[in-house]
């Protein structure tokens, strides 16, 4: 394959040159399965890497610490405007760096240490922001987990509720790192309201499906709305925050300089032209594909014995429980062998795993960046082939080997965006 890298680094820098080659060339020729990535467009990409990453901009457009911020102001002016209208929102920042400082912001402007949060088990799907005893949220506050139901698998609104009653939450978080299904944000709404709670949805998994329709919006429900920019989004690594005016100033507070620095504005510079691109009708027929694309891949692992947590999917991700076809098998164990084949995804706990999170019994699947590539229905068939092959074929290297020279040369007919 031919680099994309500019001479001046291949010439400056030959070993940094090198690995950043060799990246492109594994993520050309591998199939990405990680429901949490994708492969931006060149057009991003520049944004990215632009003379914005040169400069200083602590504050907000008209409101800056430093001088020389004209073209930082109209950048970021211009992708709050593209994100207020894809989303209908009434306030935007686009500054938080990632997912979990956008999520960070919300909490030190809502919560005070101790106070108590109602969010979904990370066992469950959940994310280690959303009150993981090792992460700051569960270190500073009181959480409250709900799951899902047993039986269904899917989260019980009815039991929620009785926990949101029982508890009485100061903050109710719902979004998920791991969840097939659709959120009910409305219910999740009326829930906060009757316990006095606010409302925070993190939707980085399926802010794009959002976008284009394709999932119910949180925007009109949640007080707060947090996401990535580079999931469903197809932007750039990291995070935004979305509120009502009334809260907009509480959220810029603590952002800057509540909880970070100087923005990164090569990054703002690149989510308004993914922003740009979320606008185009196109990307709503990316959504739809996703979701054609999820569906295919979950019928076909359905068709080959795959137990799927919930049953299948609504969104872009499935959760596969190995233990169907085959008992012994982790998804630790699971997600090497399938890299040894070119086929890349995470081990996932499943709901009530009995394995630890280091081991697991699941896998995560998502369609999202094999979308972008030009995968449809019938390509996705083929992927679910390729995974149940190479899976099969276990200890035998050889298998392994001959799965990925198939994966290799299937890559090779669908390149990834390139200039
Ligand atoms: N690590 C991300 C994911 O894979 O879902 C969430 O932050």
């Amino acid at each position: 394959m031919v680099s994309h890298l500019s001479l001046p680094l291949v010439e400056s820098d030959p070993e940094v040159a090198d690995i950043i080659r060799r990246e492109e060339e594994r993520q050309e020729y591998t199939l990405e399965l990680i429901a949490s990535e994708n492969h931006v467009s060149v057009a991003v990409r520049t944004a990215n890497s632009s003379v914005f990453t040169n400069k200083y901009a602590e504050g907000y457009p008209g409101k800056r610490y430093y001088g020389g911020c004209v073209h930082m102001d109209a950048i970021e002016d211009l992708a709050r405007n593209r994100l207020k209208k894809l989303f209908a929102a009434e306030h935007v920042n686009v500054q938080a760096h990632s997912g979990a400082q956008a999520n960070t912001a919300v909490y030190m402007a809502v919560l005070k240490p101790g106070d108590t949060v109602l969010s979904l088990d990370l066992a469950h799907g959940g994310h280690l922001t959303h009150g993981l005893k090792v992460n700051f949220s569960g270190a500073m506050y009181n959480i409250v987990p709900y799951g899902v139901d047993r039986e269904t698998e899917r989260i019980n609104m009815l039991a929620v509720r009785q926990l949101a009653q029982e508890h009485k939450p100061k903050l109710i978080i719902c979004g998920a790192s791991a969840y097939p299904r659709t959120f009910d944000f409305a219910a999740f709404a009326e829930i906060a309201k009757e316990v006095g709670a606010r409302l925070m949805a993190d939707v980085a998994h399926i802010a794009g499906l959002i976008v284009a329709g394709l999932h119910p919006s949180s925007v009109p429900h949640a007080d707060f709305t947090t996401s990535t920019t580079h999931k469903t989004l197809r932007g750039p690594r990291g995070g935004l925050i979305m509120c009502r005016t009334a809260d907009a100033a509480l959220v810029d507070k603590w952002i800057f300089p509540g909880t970070q620095g100087g923005p990164l504005m090569h990054t703002i510079c690149a989510k308004a032209v993914a922003f740009g691109e979320a606008l185009r009708p196109e990307f709503k027929h990316y959504q739809q594909q996703i979701i054609n694309n999820a569906q295919a891949l979950a019928e076909a692992l359905r068709s080959r014995g795959y137990r799927l947590v919930s049953g299948g999917t609504d969104n872009h991700l499935m959760l596969v429980d190995l233990r169907a076809v085959h008992p012994d098998l982790t998804g630790k164990q699971a997600e090497a062998w399938l890299e040894s084949a070119g086929i890349i995804c995470n081990k996932n706990m499943i709901p009530f795993d009995e394995r630890k999170p280091t081991l697991t019994s699941g896998l995560r699947l998502g369609s999202p960046a094999l979308t972008t590539r030009g995968f449809k229905e019938p390509e996705m068939t083929k992927v679910a082939d390729l995974l149940h092959r190479a899976l099969s074929a276990g200890e035998d290297e050889a298998g392994r080997a001959k799965v990925g020279a198939e994966v290799r040369e299937f890559c090779r007919h669908f390149p990834l965006p390139h200039a």
